[in-house]
């Protein structure tokens, strides 16, 4: 198949997900075109079957707000002409979705029917969708949307609560790993003594919005360092670092907690990692704590949104209640220092990802998505 996909291209989980399941879907055989205004972060510089479509923006005096979902509903519609795409699967509601109508409706003049896919990751339902501003049209994009999906069960009864969609329209396709990447056992440790110095490492990988509390993360860390010689590595990047950063200088813990800022390619962190923190307290999937697992690392987190259906708590890993920093510090002592149960933990991690969450049992529900789709 032909599929255009539009998605976020910098840092986030639904740019990743966009961009991983475009390189899968195009290692299969179909052609894929990403649409966007920039590359996706995770793609790489060339790849047979996969193009690039970047979607410009006019400027003009008059435009406080250039219109930018207008000028990607222009590209969709230009790209979807010329590459004679059988689909177009837009990853986060706002604006994607509501573009996506636009162009479908223009191509429908030429007589060129374009499915449009949704798939709904996160804040676009739970957040910013539900911002008065956005969400008529959020509701009317989902609506209008030839075939939504949602990366969790909890997403999808959101989404009908929020916004009165029929239960039966939205279906859940969870995020998926790639076992044969996020795999600790291809890295030497290397990394690992770089970044720990033999002491145990801990790590939070996220845009660092405050939905994500980073500073319950540093915090914690400081709990467990008073227990067990460990640092903290923070990757990525975003409004709350600096506070993450002045929490770590509060509590005189500053000297072991490491900002390495946006890094690409996280599997080889992940894999240096023996305990990810994820302290968002509204998640609707958490990308990266599936990475983890996926890496043999046992994830803390709160046991919020769809955490639970990606970490299953005492086996995989343990979620608490939202801000019990006591709790979740008692908890990570623990684990990290019983190696016999930490590495229990990691291998049923390891286990879940690669039964539940592996590229090649969830593509296959996409692949048949589309195929409904197109039909
Ligand atoms: O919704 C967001 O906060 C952003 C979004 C993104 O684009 O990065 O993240 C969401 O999508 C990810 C991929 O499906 C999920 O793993 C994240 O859980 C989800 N984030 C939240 O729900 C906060």
């Amino acid at each position: 198949m032909k599929i255009g996909i539009t998605c976020y291209p910098t840092y986030g989980g639904s740019g990743a997900v966009a961009t991983e399941l475009g390189m899968a879907l195009a290692s299969r055989g179909h052609e894929v075109h990403f649409i966007t205004y920039a590359p996706p972060f995770r793609l790489p510089t060339f790849s047979p079957r996969i193009s690039f479509h970047e979607v410009a923006i006019g400027q003009y005096p008059l435009f406080q707000y250039p219109p930018y979902d207008l000028a990607l509903a222009v590209r969709m519609h230009e790209v979807a002409t010329q590459q004679k795409l059988d689909l177009l699967h837009v990853h986060y509601a706002i604006p994607h979705a509501t573009s996506a109508w636009l162009a479908k409706q223009m191509l429908r003049e030429a007589g060129h029917d374009l499915p449009v896919v949704t798939t709904l990751h996160g804040t676009d339902i739970t957040i910013v969708g539900q911002d008065h501003s956005y969400h008529a049209i959020t509701k009317f994009s989902i609506d209008k949307s030839d075939r939504v999906t949602a990366v969790s069960q909890h997403l999808k009864d959101e989404t009908v609560r929020a916004f009165g969609c029929d239960n039966r329209r939205v279906e859940v396709i969870p995020n998926f790993v790639d076992p044969a990447v996020f795999d600790r056992r291809a890295y030497d440790g290397a990394l690992r003594q770089q970044l720990g110095g033999g002491r145990k490492v801990l790590m939070h990988i996220s845009n660092m919005r405050p939905v994500k509390r980073v500073t319950d993360v540093v915090q914690i860390f400081a709990a467990v360092r008073r227990e067990i010689p460990c640092v903290l590595v923070m990757v990525g990047d975003g409004p709350d670092r600096s506070a993450a950063e002045e929490e770590a200088r509060r509590l005189d813990v500053e000297s072991d907690v490491r900002f390495l800022g946006k890094i690409d390619g996280v599997a080889p962190l992940l894999a240096s990692a023996d305990l990810y923190l994820l302290t968002t307290d509204s998640e609707s999937f958490g990308l990266s704590a599936l990475e983890a697992q996926a890496c043999g690392v046992p994830v803390l987190g709160y046991n919020v949104g769809g955490l639970p259906e990606v970490v299953e708590s005492g086996v995989t890993g343990h979620l608490g209640d939202v801000g019990d920093i006591v709790g979740m510090a008692r908890v990570a002592s623990d684990m990290l220092g019983h190696e016999a149960r930490w590495r229990a933990m990691g291998d049923a991690a390891v286990q879940r990802a690669k039964t539940r969450f592996a590229t090649d049992k969830v593509l296959p529900l996409y692949e048949a998505l589309y195929l409904d789709a197109v039909r």
